[in-house]
């Protein structure tokens, strides 16, 4: 059964990979599995048909037969956990790469989507420069931690797993805002993971919906 994930039919991110239907498709990648996407207009993300997939009117979604899943993190860790490729098979070392799963979309997401949100939607503010500075220390902080935790590793704990490729992701949503210029081991740690041939061929596949190169 090829599974189908649902994507922007028009990303605002222009092609690069921004949106979070790429980390869906670098999973889906990594473990070698086929899929279709399914392409949406904002509008279509409103209406009851995808509502019923997903109640916040997002994307991504993901079918696979009569499963539905929405939630890049959920999608990822069912991706996971049934393909070889993402999760180390020893216990205690899954547990920590899930761990590394939750920590990239509860811990360090958290201030990246604010800054990034800020950015683009209060700029016109009296209050802006003042706030700006506050989120930027709160980014700062978070990837100071990240850091100094990944020191010289190429990955988080080990082999490459779906932490790392969620961190990676999330991470790539910072690199506009020059902060994480200021950490060369993370900006390393991201070259690594954009470097992966499964990394570059969902890069490409999402890349090819917004140049309109897009087959099917
Ligand atoms: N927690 C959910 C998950 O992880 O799946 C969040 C899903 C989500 O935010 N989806 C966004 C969406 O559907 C697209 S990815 N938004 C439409 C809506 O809410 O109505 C977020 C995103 C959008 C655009 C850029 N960009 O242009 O750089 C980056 C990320």
């Amino acid at each position: 059964m090829i599974p189908t994930l649902t994507a922007f039919e028009s990303s605002p991110d222009k092609g690069r990979g921004l949106a979070r239907d790429m980390r869906v498709r670098w999973a889906l990648e990594e473990t070698g599995q086929a899929y279709h996407v399914r392409l949406l207009s904002f509008a279509e993300m409103k209406q009851p048909a995808h509502l019923a997939q997903n109640p916040f009117g997002q994307i991504p979604t993901y079918q696979e037969g009569d499963l539905v899943l929405f939630e890049s993190g959920a999608i990822l860790l069912h991706l996971a956990e049934r393909h070889a490729g993402l999760l180390p098979d020893q216990a205690d070392a899954r547990s920590r790469a899930i761990a590394w799963m939750f920590a990239a979309l509860n811990t360090v997401e958290p201030p990246i989507v604010e800054r990034s949100m800020m950015t683009l939607l209060e700029r016109g503010e009296t209050w802006y420069t003042q706030r700006l500075a506050a989120v930027d220390e709160r980014l700062r902080k978070r990837l100071g931690e990240l850091s100094r935790r990944l020191g010289d590793a190429d990955w988080l704990d080990g082999a490459f797993s779906a932490g790392d490729l969620l961190m990676v992701s999330v991470l790539l949503r910072s690199k506009s805002s020059g902060i994480l210029d200021e950490y060369p081991n993370l900006c390393a740690y991201l070259a690594r993971g954009e470097a992966r041939p499964a990394y570059q061929r969902a890069f490409a596949a999402q890349r090819a919906v917004f140049t309109g190169a897009a087959a099917g």
